[in-house]
């Protein structure tokens, strides 16, 4: 089953998304998701400059070989652009595999571990009292799970708080908007919203917040005390992790349970806090790690120490990500939670799909493949936009964790 075609899809149906899609000589194609968020064109180059090339007349169905190809042959191992490129790889070619054996893909992984695949959504308000709607909205639809975000006062458009009910839109301006962060306000505000929401809805659902890289480890242990009353699923990203070790200090100070990995390539990028049991929930995803060949192996390792999988899953993951997610999340036998971010009816329409919504949770189909396709012709109809993700800085304009 030789590769004839190895091509790069960019379309941006309501946002950016950069697609692969291998074709093989008897006519099975399979797609896999390269979208880096503000960063696009780096991983279209990557790929139809460098990639594509060596794709060609190659057997798909030696995945594990061509994963190690584009690994150990660049030698510049690792990095968001080259894994996102290997992911798409990866996931076309599992895409094909699992339609030649006309099987879904979970079933080729090893089969169901579970019925179905418990999600969270993203509740966002200007302030905690919308923030508690908006949590009630969640709870309404069926959701067990929900991260909650609120607006600061005094801060200017603090992480997380978005345009739109179901889902929001990070990469909002075409050069990075300047967005404000104090922590000392946001340690005066975080423990209230949560304080508000249990006593408003009690303790059955999940509920999780995202610090996304804004406090120090000393005032990331801090928070994490603080929010201990109120029972947390997890507490996400509380601080950079690029130094792993920095999480021993969180971890000595609260059980609070904690996520991170949203950012990480690879299995070296969380070997020491897996090892070290630093972390709950691993956020590693199908794109952002290396596609299902190498995400596997983290979760693997993960499971020996009892760390659960929460692959990330806001709307710069195309629906072939999602879908190829969970299609993994309904085989691992050490899954924790699914992020869900809705995409808007006009991305839904270029990649149909066949996973669905219940009551809390998604359930992958039974298509053989990782069940999500891509429409060319309306894709084409929405040509690149170039857009960024927001900075922020202090009060005195120093720049900060975004
Ligand atoms: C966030 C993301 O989903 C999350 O947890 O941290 O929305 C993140 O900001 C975006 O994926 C960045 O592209
Ligand atoms: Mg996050």
């Amino acid at each position: 089953m030789r590769i004839k075609d190895a091509r790069v899809i960019v379309t941006s149906p309501g946002r950016n998304f950069v697609t692969l899609k291998i074709v093989t000589e008897e006519g099975v194609y399979g797609i896999g998701d390269a979208t880096l968020n503000g960063r696009e064109k780096s991983v279209v180059a990557y790929l139809e400059d460098h990639v594509c090339p060596l794709l060609i007349g190659r057997d798909a169905r030696q995945i594990e070989d061509i994963w190690q190809l584009l690994y150990r042959g660049a030698y510049w191992r690792r990095g968001p652009v080259t894994m996102r490129a290997i992911a798409a790889v990866d996931v076309a070619l599992w895409d094909i595999k699992a339609k030649s054996a006309d099987m879904p893909l979970y079933q080729l992984l090893g089969g169901r571990s579970r019925e179905k695949v418990m999600v969270y959504g993203h509740a966002n308000g200007g302030d905690i009292a919308e923030t508690v709607d908006a949590v009630g909205q969640y709870i309404d639809m069926g959701y067990k799970a929900i991260r909650a975000q609120t607006g600061i006062p005094g801060v200017k458009d603090a992480y997380g708080v978005g345009r739109g009910k179901l889902f929001y839109e990070p990469a909002d301006a075409t050069l990075a908007s300047v967005t404000g962060w104090d922590t000392r306000k946001a340690l005066n505000t975080v423990p209230k919203l949560f304080e508000m929401l249990r006593a408003t809805y009690g303790f059955d659902h999940h509920l999780l917040h995202d610090g996304h890289h804004r406090y120090t480890p000393q005032e990331a242990a801090n928070l994490g005390k603080m929010l201990e009353p109120y029972q947390l699923f997890w507490l996400e990203d509380v601080t950079p992790a690029e130094n792993q070790e920095a999480f021993k200090l969180i971890r000595q100070h609260t059980v609070t349970p904690l996520a991170v990995g949203e950012i990480f390539n690879t299995i070296w990028d969380c070997k020491d806090l897996i090892q070290n049991q630093l972390i709950d929930y691993i956020r590693a995803t199908i794109v952002g790690a290396g596609g299902v060949t190498h995400l596997r192996r983290i979760a693997d390792l993960a499971s020996l120490y009892q760390i659960r999988t929460g692959c990330h899953g806001a709307t710069d993951l195309s629906p072939v990500t999602m879908g190829t997610a969970l299609h993994f999340d309904t085989w691992v036998p050490n899954f924790g939670i699914q992020e869900y971010m809705r995409h808007s009816p006009e991305t839904d329409d270029v990649f149909p799909h066949d996973y669905s919504f219940d009551k809390g949770f998604l359930i992958c189909g039974e298509t053989p493949g990782h069940g999500v396709d891509i429409n060319e012709e309306l894709a084409a109809k929405y040509p690149y936009d170039q857009r960024q993700l927001p900075i922020a800085r202090l009060e005195d304009g120093t720049m900060w964790n975004w």
